[in-house]
């Protein structure tokens, strides 16, 4: 008989709630659960269908193992023992930082199998973590450690309270935000237009959001940091500055006082085309708004200047007296505490890249791999992630893949960084894992209501799939090292280990994890949680207990003018006479409903009709200088790479301003039979990869702001017009 379960979705930060009906270990039913705390009835469409990913018949079921160019399926006691003895050899000859691993994203919602990487590279003493925050968020990690004493400060707008929401480069509508669990964002936007304040939207296209509410002021790609220098100067310029609390709660104002001094409104316009008019009256508006807030998302952590851009915003929000203030911007209070200060400062052997939080940027993953020496990367475990797709320069990075000695993939499928694997493990979906919220949320509270949850696994896995942690750990332990180094956590491992063997029996481990994690966070341990599955509310946010009391700096106060980035900031005057001499195209990214980065195109009904390939969209004056018309294949190039696609005329985006999707070009994933017959090109091939294309400090890829060179191919049905790599 079909029995309910409540669970929650980890495929994005929104977190929802869903009520599944299961049947003899399969999905009758999904629905949005109008019961649950945070969610109240919202799920996207990706939620609703998660299904569709956990009955693929393309989903992996057993090991497999590579042979010559083939694949063939192989039993698990084969694959860790052969995986084992080549770890052991890679350790002997090259030593333990020859051993790296990449988490991709949707592992990032699962603590336990995270940590789990950790302690797997810890027991081989490594330290070689590549992480995808890299390539999304890893600018706000470097802020908020240099400002605020510990990357896991990180602050989040109070929607249901401000008067004015500044949201730069994001789009809320299709992505359900970042840095905050606030699923249907967009009820909650608008309503800050209904209750008489306003949001505005800084952003280079019109988005989805943009139409639905708001104003929207056009910025050119890549001219955020510009633009917050020049907000910063107004702030000034207008007396918006509240001195009594910087005096009382912060440092460095001179510094940074100093800095915006020559960014006047009517030249940061030359450089952002965001008119002085315009940018005078955003900064008096906000001045006025009884708790205003500026927000920024991957649209300026992906360009150039994420960290200096961010830094100013957080410098912004804290001078005008609206950090920790009601309808201002709150700093999270975390229902579990984790080490969060900034550990000894690491640097990778690659120009000296310093780590960033626990991880290397993926920029440098290539470089680790191919540059000779103590400590290159001879063994790389990929766990839920598609670094050939979601990384800067995938041809180089295939390429020092290929160089690998072990290459192994735990994923759901056999995706396409699986083409260069000798290994590709099945790991679970997480419908079949035990959870408690994402990171961001337990961990740095980044709720604008706070709560708790915590999930049983839902499903029993498929065929021969296994928790990512035990084969990790399995791996360890074949290889005779122990996990995170230490004999006793190896017991208690191998104990999760002898009961995962006992018929019914499950390992066990991500449960202890959780109940120990959840006992020290005063929540109460799993039996308690268990008896509120839709979730339980925590205390709500308290605006005003942050400075002067949570700050984790020595003084204990914010640091508005960190000498690294006041140094970087240095420089900005030679790139903005630059940026105003360049006239070029700037290539940026689009989300789409349909797609999660590289991983929901093998669904059918995802990709059906035209949304079965990428397109390059283009203002159409910007079309008509290049005599491409819609439906013309046009070629793109950058930093000597070109990719072909099929045109979108949309003027929607700024002139001046292209843009390519990512996570498409699936032509040569032969593990993926539905996304292996879309179209389209994987725009990565022409973002740049090494250290100094990384930005210094954060590890940033930069994936937007491009400047690109377009050119028609072939007319509108006159040739393959439908792309291809
Ligand atoms: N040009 C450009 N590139 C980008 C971005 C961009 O905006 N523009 N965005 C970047 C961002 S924000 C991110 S986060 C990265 C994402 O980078 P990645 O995480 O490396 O890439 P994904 O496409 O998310 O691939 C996830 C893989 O995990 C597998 N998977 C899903 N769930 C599970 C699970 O529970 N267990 C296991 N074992 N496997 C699982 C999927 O099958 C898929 O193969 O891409 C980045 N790349
Ligand atoms: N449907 C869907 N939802 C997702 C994902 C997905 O792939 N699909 N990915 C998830 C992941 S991993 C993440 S990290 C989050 C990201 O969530 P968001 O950060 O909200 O991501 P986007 O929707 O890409 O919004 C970025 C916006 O920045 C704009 N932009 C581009 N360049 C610039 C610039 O130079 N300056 C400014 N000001 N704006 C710019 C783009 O037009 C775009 O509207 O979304 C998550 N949610
Ligand atoms: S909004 Fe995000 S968390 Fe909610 S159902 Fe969609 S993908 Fe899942
Ligand atoms: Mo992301």
């Amino acid at each position: 008989m079909a029995e309910t379960k409540y669970t929650f979705c980890r495929i994005c930060e929104a977190g929802c709630g869903l009520k599944l009906s299961v049947d003899n270990n399969r999905i009758e039913s999904i629905e949005p659960d109008v019961n649950h705390i945070n969610s109240k009835g919202y799920a996207c469409i990706k939620g609703l269908s998660l299904d569709k990913f956990i009955e693929s018949p393309d989903r992996l079921t057993r090991p497999l193992k590579r042979v010559g160019k083939d694949f063939v399926s192989i039993g698990w006691d084969q694959a860790l023992e052969e995986i084992s003895v080549k770890m052991r050899d890679i350790h002997r000859q090259y030593g333990g930082q020859s051993i790296a691993a990449y988490t991709g994203n949707p592992i990032g919602f699962s603590l336990w199998p995270n940590t789990a990487v950790q302690g797997f590279l810890k027991g081989f003493g490594s330290d070689k973590l590549f992480t995808v925050g890299t390539l999304d968020c890893s600018n706000k990690f470097a802020v908020a450690d240099r400002m605020y004493g510990s990357f896991a400060h990180q602050t989040f707008p109070d929607i249901g309270e401000t008067q004015m929401l500044i949201s730069v480069g994001s789009n809320p509508k299709i992505s359900k935000m970042s840095f905050i669990a606030l699923p249907y964002p967009m009820e909650k936007i608008g309503a800050i237009e209904k209750r008489g304040g306003e949001v505005v939207w800084i952003n280079p296209r019109k988005t989805e959001s943009a139409k639905a509410c708001g104003r929207h002021l056009p910025i050119r790609p890549d001219s955020d940091v510009f633009f917050m220098l020049g907000f910063l100067h107004e702030l000034i310029r207008q007396d918006g500055v509240k001195h009594d609390r910087v005096a009382r709660y912060m440092e460095g104002y001179q510094e940074l006082a100093a800095l915006a001094g020559p960014w006047t409104a009517e030249r940061v316009e030359q450089v952002s085309r965001v008119s002085a008019i315009d940018l005078k009256s955003l900064v008096e508006r906000y001045i006025k708004a009884d708790g205003a807030v500026i927000y920024s998302s991957t649209g300026v952590n992906q360009g150039r200047f994420g960290m200096l851009a961010f830094w100013l915003q957080e410098a912004i929000n804290a001078i005008s007296g609206n950090l920790d203030k009601r309808g201002g911007s709150l700093m999270g209070r975390p229902p579990i505490s984790f080490p969060d200060k900034t550990r000894e400062p690491k640097f990778s052997r690659i120009n000296n890249t310093p780590y960033i939080t626990a991880g290397i940027p993926t920029g440098i993953l290539a470089d680790e791999i191919l540059t000779p020496g103590e400590g290159q990367v001879k063994a790389l475990f990929v766990v839920a992630g598609n670094p050939v797709m979601a990384c800067a320069n995938s041809d180089r990075l295939g390429e020092a893949l290929n160089q690998l000695d072990l290459l192994v993939s735990i994923d759901l499928y056999r995706n396409e960084t699986a083409n260069h694997a000798d290994y590709v493990l099945p790991g679970l979906h997480f419908l079949e894992r035990a959870d408690v919220p994402f990171f961001f949320m337990s961990a740095m509270g980044l709720m604008p209501e706070p709560y708790f949850h915590y999930t049983d696994a839902v499903l029993a896995p498929p065929g021969e799939a296994r928790d990512e942690a035990l084969i990790l750990r399995q791996i360890l332990r074949k290889s005779g090292f122990s996990f995170f180094g230490s004999r006793l956590l190896q017991s208690a491992s191998n104990l999760g280990e002898k009961l995962s063997g006992l018929p019914g029996c499950k390992d066990g481990m991500a449960e202890r994890f959780y109940g120990l994690i959840t006992r020290s966070g005063k929540l109460g341990g799993l039996s308690q949680l268990r008896k509120y599955p839709q979730g339980q509310p925590l205390d709500p946010n308290q605006p005003g207990d942050y400075l002067g009391q949570r700050v984790g700096t020595d003084s204990k106060k914010v640091q508005l003018a960190p000498a690294e980035f006041v140094a970087l900031a240095q420089n900005l005057e030679r790139f903005f006479e630059q940026d105003v001499a360049d006239k070029r195209l700037k290539l940026i990214g689009k989300r789409e409903r349909y797609s999660h980065n590289s991983w929901t195109h093998n669904v059918s009904g995802f990709v059906k009709g035209q949304r079965n390939s990428n397109y390059l969209y283009i203002h159409p004056d910007d079309a008509l200088q290049r005599q491409l018309a819609e439906g013309d294949l046009a070629e793109v190039c950058a930093n000597g790479k070109c990719i072909q696609l099929p045109v979108r005329l949309d003027s929607d985006f700024m002139p001046g301003t292209v843009s390519v999707p990512h996570g498409w070009g699936h032509q040569r994933a032969d593990g993926l039979s539905i996304a292996k017959n879309t179209q389209g090109a994987n725009v990565n091939l022409l973002a740049s990869d090494g250290p100094d294309s990384i930005e210094p400090i954060s590890g940033m890829s930069q994936l937007n702001g491009i400047p690109v060179e377009i050119r028609r191919v072939a007319a509108s049905g006159t040739g393959n017009s439908t792309g291809h790599n």
